[in-house]
């Protein structure tokens, strides 16, 4: 098909993309039942101002290896686009925004088409580009991927609001440290957010960011009429007046029309010669047509701009759109969440050419034939057929791992140390491990894994210190075999970076193993990328530490409290918190598998500086099978016990000693350690409904284990973080529950001292115990 032809089928399909991303919308809010008052929703403005570059990139720019991350607000356009490629069903169109049809955000995992990357919350989707990118590059420069076919390109279609959101200026930033290439991000510069139209000159701003991030800035400002208009006498009088029209005003006159475009224009250039003839020659439709003929509304415009690009450094195109661009509400500052009304819709219909009733047929009211179409659609690039959607094999996983020996230790040392054992061996696991940190490798217990793995980074660095001999016990070496990526201070930029690396797997095709470490109290600095990793099923291994107020002496505002209670609400996380090195041993070779099962998904380590004594005990496979369950009785009740102390992690000394204290008169009572509250919960809550729906015989792990207790047996429940970790436990059984824990900000002070502050010292529990007896006989 000659060029000709193709740019043809590209302005009908483009066309059609507007018209079913609408009609979809539409069709969502006014078509269907609607049964509980809810709007339903859906974003045609901020469709149609992407409509022309998603149909550059999609039909003709893109190549099966280039990955996407879509605006969210442009999901029905992707869905259109997908639908046109035979990837996407009518069925799904019907139900955009209902159960089990397009989902309102493109989704990873719940759309059924080819979604790359989730988007949703604003800034995410285009950070995480960045960091895929940075995945591909870690995975050609060990070869773990064939590196003769080409790189793919990491392409971000970036609302001009989504640069508001911080995250993503601390993803460019680290991009320009570790070289970045191969990443686009094509910002649909409508000048609109949400609520109003934007600034002026903005794009002065964005341009010199990005230059000063080494990223090559591609503006897309004219379509070829307006360059064709500037190129006329008086052209260049034009050009002054739009550069310089403020961004409102713009907006407003795109809404009214040609009329106010001559109005503004008689009245500013009027006595500009060559102007008058041009607006003589233009009536108001052509004169509109004209004057809103921008660069990211112009196919060949666009089209030149994405081909044009040669190399693979990072590159920003600053794409001038209009927000409902050929919709009734162009321009409209208050049209972010505007739809059209049934008699625009049916205006829009009818100039279209798309007869009623035959509003979902792909090529309905196209003027070029549909044979023609078909066969253009059956050659776009992308859609060539190529493995989108990898499913690498799990690598074996030793068992068991050995648990770091040593009498007393801290879990967060005994982490550092099983990498470390992990690191000397040559095992197809150890090859795979990824580690990643935002600037506490060191305070966090990685040191020996770096020592033994190195720091990666493309361009081969030596450790100066080293060199020079200056006496370190860390080394920091990067080459391109090293398996480390630090990062600088940004909570986000880790939960991206574990995201892209989680999804290696799926996107790239080789499994990796991502394990990154953070202090606790700074998951919530990034949480939202962090459900933003969980929600696209990326993999990984979130080892938080130091936790709670153990870290004690070193001050409040590290002190994590709810950070239990974010390992039981997130979901495709799994939280533990062990206390003992075997126990730990258990859960992260546990953790290998559980991160490569088909329905397993991500874990969260939450760790502690404070140094346990270690129990002389060696783990037979059933206490194996309990500690990944979530919990085991380290001192079983006898049949009808009263009472029972449960506790989660550092806290044990203290549970013991309270133990020991209680058992003198109460001598049937259990000690319960929960190395999961989270993985307990879930197991419950699943035996429930499997009994719902009918399988009496199911139990979960922990009525298993509260059963030998007597039904009015109390709990006292423990844990380094808020008591509602494991209040629950009182539902399971009907027990009476007293819950210690911390509802405060911490402060600085030492364990003793914290521990009676904060109700959590033998006294303390023994105290809890007294009151759970006594609210028991009351
Ligand atoms: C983190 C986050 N905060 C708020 C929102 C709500 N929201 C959705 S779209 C939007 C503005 C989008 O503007 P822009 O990125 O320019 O997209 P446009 O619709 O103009 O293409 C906002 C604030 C969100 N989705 N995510
Ligand atoms: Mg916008």
């Amino acid at each position: 098909m000659d060029v000709d032809r193709q740019l043809a089928c590209l302005r009908a399909l483009e066309r059609k993309i507007l018209w079913l991303s609408s009609w979809t919308i539409h069709h969502a809010n006014h078509l269907r039942e609607r049964r509980d008052g809810l709007k339903v929703g859906g974003h045609q403005a901020s469709c149609a101002s992407v409509v022309t570059l998603m149909t550059a990139l999609y039909l003709d720019v893109l190549r099966p290896q280039d990955r996407v991350a879509v605006k969210p607000h442009a999901s029905p356009v992707f869905h259109a686009i997908q639908y046109l490629l035979g990837r996407q069903t009518r069925d799904a169109l019907e139900r955009f925004r209902a159960m089990g049809g397009a989902q309102s955000y493109p989704s990873r995992t719940k759309d059924a088409d080819d979604v790359d990357f989730s988007t949703g919350s604003v800034g995410l989707g285009v950070a995480m580009t960045l960091f895929a990118a940075l995945v591909q590059d870690y995975l050609r420069t060990k070869k773990l991927v064939p590196t003769d076919a080409p790189p793919g390109r990491m392409v971000a279609l970036v609302g001009d609001a989504e640069l508001d959101e911080g995250n993503v200026f601390e993803a460019l930033l680290e991009g320009w440290k570790h070289d970045v290439r191969n990443v686009w991000w094509v910002i649909d510069y409508n000048r609109q957010s949400l609520d109003r139209v934007m600034e002026d000159r903005l794009s002065l701003q964005i341009d010199t960011l990005f230059r000063d991030m080494g990223w090559d800035v591609i503006v897309l400002k004219y379509g070829r009429r307006l360059e064709a208009a500037f190129a006329r006498r008086g052209g260049d009088a034009l050009r002054q007046w739009i550069d310089e029209c403020p961004n409102s005003l713009y907006s407003a006159l795109v809404y009214k029309g040609g009329a106010g475009w001559r109005e503004h224009l008689l009245r500013d250039l009027g006595d500009t010669s060559g102007v008058g003839e041009l607006l003589d020659e233009h009536d108001d439709d052509a004169l509109h047509t004209l004057m809103t003929n921008l660069g990211g509304h112009d196919l060949e415009t666009v089209l030149d701009a994405f081909h044009g690009v040669r190399g693979d450094r990072p590159t920003c195109f600053l794409a001038y759109t209009i927000k409902g661009y050929g919709l009734p509400f162009a321009g409209h500052k208050d049209n972010h969440a505007g739809l059209m009304t049934p008699d625009q819709m049916e205006l829009f219909r009818r100039t279209q050419g798309v007869e009623a009733g035959r509003e979902w047929e792909a090529f309905a009211g196209l003027d070029l034939p549909e044979d023609e179409l078909r066969e253009f659609l059956s050659a776009v690039p992308f859609a060539q057929p190529a493995e989108r959607r990898h499913r690498p094999p799990p690598l074996a996983v030793p068992e068991p791992f050995p648990a770091p020996r040593g009498s007393k230790l801290s879990t967060q040392e005994g982490f550092g140390r099983l990498l470390a054992d992990l690191a000397r061996g040559g095992s197809a696991l150890s090859e795979r491990i990824v580690t990643a940190s935002p600037d506490v490798t060191v305070s966090t217990n990685l040191g020996a894994w770096v020592n033994r793995r190195g720091v990666f980074d493309r361009r081969r660095q030596a450790d100066v210190f080293r060199l020079e001999e200056v006496v370190s016990a860390q080394k920091w070496e990067a080459s391109p075999e090293g398996q480390h990526i630090e990062l600088g201070i940004a909570e986000n930029n880790l939960f991206l970076l574990l995201a892209a690396l989680g999804l290696a797997g799926p996107v790239f095709g080789v499994r990796l193993l991502p394990v990154g470490t953070l202090y606790d109290p700074f998951i919530a600095r990034g949480l939202d990328a962090l459900n933003y990793a969980c929600y696209q099923d990326a993999r990984f291994l979130l080892v938080a530490t130091p936790s709670g107020i153990t870290l004690a002496p070193e001050g409040g505002a590290h002190q994590s409290v709810s950070a239990p209670l974010i390992g039981i609400g997130q979901p495709g996380l799994l939280a533990y918190e062990p206390a003992f090195q075997d126990e730990l041993a258990e859960i992260v070779r546990f953790a290998f598998q559980y991160l490569q099962d088909e329905h397993g998904g991500s874990i969260y380590l939450r760790l502690s500086t404070r140094p346990l004594t270690q129990p002389e005990r060696s783990l037979g496979p059933e206490l194996r099978r309990e500690i990944v369950e979530g919990g085991y009785w380290l001192v079983p009740p006898e049949p009808g016990a009263e009472l029972a102390l449960v506790y989660t992690g550092v806290v044990a000394p203290e549970v013991q000693e309270a133990f020991a204290e209680l058992r003198e008169d109460t001598p049937g009572a259990g000690l319960l350690a929960v190395t999961s509250a989270d993985r307990l919960h879930a197991g419950w809550r699943a035996a429930q409904s499997a009994r719902a729906s009918g399988d009496p015989t199911v139990r979960a792990a922990v009525e298993t284990l509260l059963a030998p207790l007597a039904r009015e047996a109390a709990l006292v429940t423990v844990l380094d973080g808020h008591p509602a970790a494991l209040s629950w436990l009182g539902a399971v059984a009907g027990q009476r529950v007293v819950s210690l824990g911390v509802e405060r900000f911490g402060q600085s002070g030492d364990i003793p001292d914290l521990y009676r502050e904060y109700g959590l010292s033998a006294d303390a529990i023994v105290g809890a115990v007294a009151r759970a007896c006594l609210d028991r006989r009351a």
